[in-house]
Parts: C-alpha cells; sequence; structure tokens
C-alpha cells in the first residue's frame, strides 16, 4: 500500500485503522471540494472527481470537505463508497429546512475566525461563532485581519473585546500586506494539521490561504468602500495543501449561521453565566425577577453584561425550538413509518 503519498494530507495510523473496520476495499482518499453532488478526492493515485451520491443509499452520509472517505473503482466511474467516522465536524443548523443540520467542513483541527479592522465588530457575532466551533470538536482561534488597515490603538482594543469575551481563545492578529501573523497560523497547523477559516465575506480568508499557500490559487475579491462589504467571491469550502505543511480550509463568507444541537458549546461560550446561574436559589431560574437570582446579582454589579445575558438567552431558546422541532419531525417520521435516525448523524 501507497499511504506516503496521502500523508501530507493528515492520513494517519487511526485512520488506517479506521478504514480498516469500514470492511471497504476501496482507497483512502480525502475530499477537497464538494459541488452540486460531485466531489473532488485527494488519493495517492492523485486528484479524482467522484460521482456525485446518487448511486448510494438515502441515509449514507454525503461527504464533505475534510472527510477521508474509501474510493472504489477507480479505472472506471470513481465513487465514494464510505465516509471514514468524522473526528470532528462543523456543523449548522440547514439555512434552508430547519429541522435539517448541515455540515460544512469534517477533520478539522482548528477552526479560525477571520474579523476585518476594516468592517465594525459584533461580540453577539464572535459568541455565535465560538459555539459553532466549539460544538464541532475543533479549537477556536481567533484572526483579526488586515492589521496594516488599522488606526493607532485599534488593534489593542479589538482584542481587548475579544479576550473580553473568550477569554480562554487565542487571538492572532495578520496582515498580509506585512506578513504579521502568518507564521503563527502556520504553526498551528504543524503537522499535517487541518485548519477551518470562517467570516464575513471580504474578511480576507481567501487572501490569507493564499499567502499561506505562497501561491494565488484562491479567488479574491475587493470590498465595497465605505462599508469594507465584500462579494461573495468564493462559493466553495476548499481544502488546500500550506506551503510549510498543514491544511486550511477556505469558505465563503458567512454572515451568520443557525445553532444545532451545541447546548454544551453554548455553556462553554457563556461560562461566566452558567456558573453565575449555579448560585440562583432556584434551579430552574429563569433570570427574569426571581428572588435569590445569582445572574441578576451579577448583572447589577457589572460582573456580567446585560446585553450577553440577552444574548445567551436568546442563542438558549433558538437552540430548545430546534431541539422541539427535530422531536416534532422524528414523531412525523416514526408515524409514516419512513427510516429513523436521519438528521441527527453527524
Ligand atoms: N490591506 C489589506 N487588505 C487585505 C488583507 N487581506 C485581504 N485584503 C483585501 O480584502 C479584500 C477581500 O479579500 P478576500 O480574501 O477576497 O476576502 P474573503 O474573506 O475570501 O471573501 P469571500 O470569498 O467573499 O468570503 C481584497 O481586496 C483583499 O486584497 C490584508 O491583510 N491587508
Ligand atoms: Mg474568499
Amino acid at each position: 500500500m501507497e499511504r506516503s503519498a496521502i500523508l501530507h494530507l493528515g492520513w494517519d495510523a487511526d485512520w488506517e485503522s479506521a478504514l480498516d473496520d469500514a470492511g471497504v476495499a476501496g482507497v483512502p482518499g480525502r475530499i477537497t471540494r464538494v459541488e452540486r453532488g460531485e466531489s473532488d478526492v485527494a488519493t495517492e493515485r492523485g486528484l479524482l472527481r467522484v460521482l456525485s451520491d446518487s448511486t448510494r443509499s438515502q441515509s449514507a452520509v454525503a461527504p464533505v470537505t475534510g472527510d477521508w472517505v474509501a474510493v472504489a473503482d477507480l479505472d472506471g466511474s470513481p465513487i465514494v463508497e464510505v465516509v471514514l467516522p468524522r473526528r470532528t465536524a462543523l456543523v449548522r443548523r440547514d439555512p434552508g429546512e430547519r429541522e435539517e443540520y448541515q455540515p460544512l467542513a469534517a477533520n478539522v483541527d482548528a477552526v479560525f475566525l477571520a474579523h476585518g479592522h476594516d468592517r465594525p465588530f459584533r461580540e453577539g457575532k464572535l459568541e455565535r461563532f465560538l459555539v459553532l466551533a466549539w460544538n464541532s470538536g475543533a479549537t477556536p482561534v481567533v484572526i483579526l485581519t488586515k492589521s496594516d488597515l488599522a488606526a493607532s490603538g485599534e488593534t489593542a482594543e479589538l482584542e481587548a473585546v475579544v479576550s473580553a469575551v473568550a477569554p480562554e481563545v487565542e487571538v492572532v492578529v495578520t496582515s498580509t500586506e506585512s506578513g504579521e501573523g502568518l507564521e503563527r497560523i502556520a504553526e498551528l497547523l504543524d503537522g499535517a494539521k487541518t485548519g477551518a477559516i470562517l467570516g464575513e465575506s471580504g474578511a480576507g480568508k481567501s487572501t490569507l490561504v493564499n499567502a499561506l499557500i505562497g501561491d494565488d490559487i484562491q479567488e479574491t475579491g475587493h470590498v465595497r468602500k465605505g462599508d469594507a462589504k465584500g462579494r461573495h467571491t468564493t462559493i466553495t469550502r476548499d481544502l488546500l495543501v500550506l506551503s510549510g505543511g498543514g491544511l486550511l480550509i477556505d469558505t465563503p463568507g458567512v454572515r451568520a449561521v443557525g445553532l444545532w444541537d451545541a447546548h454544551d458549546a453554548l455553556a462553554r461560550v457563556f461560562a461566566d453565566i452558567v456558573d453565575a446561574a449555579a448560585s440562583c436559589r432556584f434551579n430552574d431560574c429563569a433570570h427574569d425577577g426571581e428572588p435569590g437570582c445569582a445572574v441578576r446579582a451579577a448583572v447589577d454589579d457589572g460582573r456580567i453584561d446585560p446585553r450577553r445575558l440577552e444574548r445567551h438567552r436568546l442563542m438558549a431558546a433558538e437552540l430548545a425550538e430546534s431541539d422541539r422541532r427535530q422531536v416534532e419531525r422524528e414523531r412525523g417520521r416514526n408515524r409514516k413509518g419512513a427510516p429513523k435516525g436521519r438528521g441527527r448523524r453527524r
């Protein structure tokens, strides 16, 4: 077996065992792009385009960028035989069908949340993306891009705001003009680790990816004068190998993401509120005027920002609503005798 050609893509002994366990004959490969049901797979025999899922059963896991798969029939029409169990998965609520989830990328070690110095920063947005990132099983890292455009003191201010929201998350300041921060990103992906970069259109994701590849592989677009809005230049999720080793998934710009099944990650991002709530007199305290509410006390003495409390309340309500819809949908399916268990699988 010729595995040396895929080691730089992150193949290791554990993936080898996963392939053995799958009990299929195909060769391993990593999905580098998914487009309208067709996927590009990097294998030991080079890059292959595999057919859509039409031949696979409805309940089979559809591959996403970053997945390790076994490919069969390499010389005919290659197909994905099986998707190996994901170590991590970035998953959002499907923007089209509210009761389904949509995996965005798989087997990611670090999730880079990119924010450009040329646009307003919103704490609520960072909190939401942090929930998505922690929920994936990967480690989030905040990237403040375009530092060459920052006014004096602006970077320090932004760093302070980010660390107030996310004290345990590393912040890397970057500029593709000066080269600041690029080494640190490369270092975080050392040893064929995989990162995925998320952020608004125009945040500078593809430009950063190109700088780390050392070549203009990804198309980049100008931002609008005035509000620095991007033009949605990147439209697929692309896995790319960096010049110094390591891999990065470039993604299309997103303004917001719906949360899916992310209760633990929510508690992690809002640990200050959860900790305070442990001292409330009532277990089911809604922090809405109940006697002995420790969260309200923390708000009153300035330890918790009331806007943060409100954002937490809204995100918790969103998750509860999504749970409710899932349960309803499962019930509907079971009543009709349709196959069970789709929907929640990762
Ligand atoms: N001054 C400066 N401009 C940058 C930097 N990084 C990116 N840009 C510019 O920001 C604009 C948008 O960059 P892209 O890399 O296309 O942004 P993106 O996040 O990939 O956008 P989408 O693909 O639309 O999601 C381009 O005009 C880049 O040249 C930087 O470090 N400094
Ligand atoms: Mg892009």
